[in-house]
């Protein structure tokens, strides 16, 4: 009765909003439905090296979280005559390819057309089309790389592209000449924004991948061992830092709209989380090396939160904790799901019988951390140095230090009174011990979220070392926000964390509060940080906040000192991009930095944590002999 109602209105919405759409003389009717793609098929018909298409811009009726879900009246571009596409039919061609493209306008509004020419482009130009009006572009491809063209209805930026004219977006891939077309896949993230609503009350918002929200995404099932080229294009009004679970990518281009840098192999880099701003492209390759299930997703909450399926993504923090169980209703969004099938060979190390240390983490309630609601906190328990106190949780956050190549059998120990889980964010592990309950693991062997006062055996054996996290994984918008992270580092053999010189810089969420902060180490107000001139300190910045992309500075009164790169995502740098450069970061959620500083001269210094240039909390850096 409810859903006939809605519809029912819907439909009296669209005719209204179309009754000064009919300049083409059509009748009134629903748009037409639009389909959503996973950009295999290549519009168009090639004869020889041309490429002639025929597309139009249209109204269409979206569903990007399925069939039950909510019905979204947008523009969309098609090829003429056929269904709506979201996102835009794919335009693939061989370098050295002409391109023929005949577009109509057919929406009642003016289009701005973006991104109809060759690459690489020096100006983003475009061209305005009226109601009605139809061209034909014709153009040579340009360098081979990932571009998109685009439309908006609006006189605004690309990155204010957020109601109606959303998903106007369409990839543009040009190959290089011999190159099979079908050997990578094409992901066109898209956002779509309702109205600004009365003060006080939430947005709505749909974040998604090729059309749609998570569970409706594309599954991805990949054989192990077969490399994968992925091509990401981030075209929403958004920042979205994408993470692989369970193995590091290969970073191979980073573009936008108009170019495409493809890196050299001295130039490529080896990351987990790789922040894609507005309007920007990525190629990226990794090697399926561990079998079970896996995530590649955007680590922003309000990104993936399962609340966001409710148009409710920034609204009041749940407390109903029973949807961690079911990984579809507790995500949703900018969320894809990849299984590994077995292959000849599996990395199997963790499988086998080892010696393994044996450590526990107690996750702990911290009653009134938030004025009067609870944070949450650890007690850690290593099988090396003095046991913390058995009660209470360590202030701030315990840093997890372990060996590389030695196995450890971490206990998380559930002292709270709802469920929970722990993902090891950046390590190399076996996808059960990944820690995204309902989700982990393989069909047989799924990791169940935690519960209150049970404890969950996590194994592995880390492979590299440097500066990594422990989360919640975040279905709990409360839990994350409140303190359930911290930093894991893994050291050298033969090494010994010593925390005169190796400073973790851990930034997360203030918990419940409006507006929201960010806590360094747990602290909104850090003490005094010492470091000992004539010395070569490091500094590992983690940014576990919920939703922030920062900026990261260290800097006396004249402005940054210098430091150098070492490490991204737990990844050493290769020599030539670990550089000496200003001390001035901008880091995305769920990456982390290592850098190498060495003060010479005693003075007073400061680490500025900013968010949109203002300074979110500062930590004084005090220089001595
Ligand atoms: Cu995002």
């Amino acid at each position: 009765m409810m859903r006939a109602t809605m519809r029912a209105c819907a439909l009296v919405f669209t005719l209204a909003s179309s009754s000064s759409a009919q300049t083409l003389g059509s009748t009134v009717t629903t748009p037409p439905d639009a389909v959503t793609h996973d950009n295999h098929q290549p519009a168009g018909v090639m004869t020889g090296k041309v490429l002639k298409v025929r597309l139009e811009a249209v109204r269409a009726t979206w569903r990007p979280e399925g069939a039950d879900g909510p019905v979204r009246d947008v523009y969309a571009f098609a090829v003429e005559g056929g269904a709506p596409n979201i996102p835009g039919p794919l335009l693939r061609v061989p370098e050295g390819t002409e391109l023929h493209v005949f577009i109509r306008n057919r929406l009642a509004v003016p289009l701005r057309l973006h991104g109809m020419g060759p690459r690489p482009r020096a100006k983003d130009d475009f061209v305005t089309m009226a109601p009605g009006k139809g061209l034909e572009f014709r153009f040579k491809s340009g360098a081979p790389g990932t571009y998109y063209y685009w439309g908006q209805t609006a006189d605004s930026l690309f990155n204010q592209r957020s109601g109606a004219d959303g998903q106007l977006t369409g990839a543009f891939i040009v190959d290089s000449a011999g190159a099979a077309p079908d050997a990578d896949r094409i992901f066109v993230i898209g956002e779509w924004l309702g109205p600004i609503p009365k003060p006080g009350t939430p947005r709505k918002v749909t974040i998604v991948v090729n059309g749609r929200s998570w569970p409706h995404t594309e599954r991805l099932t990949i054989p192990f061992g077969l490399p994968a080229e992925w091509r990401v294009i981030n075209a929403s009004i958004a920042p979205h830092p994408m993470h692989l679970h369970g193995t590091f990518y290969t970073v191979e281009s980073r573009g936008s709209a108009m170019r495409d840098v493809v890196y050299g192999a001295l130039n490529q880099r080896l990351v987990t989380t790789e922040l894609m701003l507005p309007g920007s492209t990525m190629m990226m390759r990794w090697v399926p090396d561990r079998v079970g299930n896996w995530l590649f997703h955007c680590h922003i909450l309000a990104h993936v939160t399962g609340r966001m399926r409710d148009g409710d993504a920034t609204g009041p923090v749940t407390e109903d904790h029973h949807v961690e169980h079911d990984p579809a209703r507790a995500m949703a969004g900018l969320v894809l799901g990849i299984t590994v099938l077995p292959g000849d060979e599996t990395a199997a190390p963790d499988l086998e019988t080892h010696v393994r240390r044996r450590m526990t983490l107690h996750v702990r309630e911290i009653p009134n951390r938030y004025g009067t609601d609870s944070g949450f906190g650890f007690s850690f328990v290593s099988d090396r140095g003095p046991a913390p106190p058995v009660d209470g949780a360590s202030n701030p956050s315990p840093t997890i230090i372990l060996t590389k190549g030695e196995p450890v059998v971490i206990g998380v120990a559930n002292g709270v009174r709802e469920p929970m889980a722990i993902h090891w964010h950046g390590i190399e592990l076996e996808s059960f011990n990944d820690g995204v309950p309902g989700w982990s693991g393989q069909t047989g062997q799924i990791m169940p979220p935690v519960e209150p006062g049970r404890t969950f055996d996590v194994n592995f054996t880390p492979p590299r070392a440097g500066t990594f996290i422990y989360h919640t994984h975040g279905h709990d918008s409360k839990q994350l926000v409140s303190g359930m992270y911290g930093a894991l580092v893994v050291l050298e053999p033969g090494e010994t964390f010593d925390p005169a010189v190796d400073h973790v810089v851990l930034l997360g969420g203030s918990g419940p509060v409006v507006p929201p902060g960010v806590e360094m180490n747990r602290s909104t107000k850090p003490p005094l940080l010492q470091v000992k001139a004539g010395v070569k300190h490091r500094f590992r910045i983690i940014n576990i906040t919920p939703n922030f992309t920062l900026a990261v500075t260290l800097r006396g009164e004249s402005g940054p000192v210098q430091w150098r790169a070492i490490a991204k995502d737990g990844a050493d740098l290769p020599p030539n991009q670990a550089t000496m450069r200003a001390a001035n970061q901008t880091i995305g959620v769920g990456e982390t930095y290592d850098f190498e500083y060495e003060p010479t001269v005693p003075g007073d210094l400061r680490i500025d944590v900013l968010r949109l240039g203002n300074v979110l909390t500062t930590t004084p850096v005090r220089v001595v002999r």
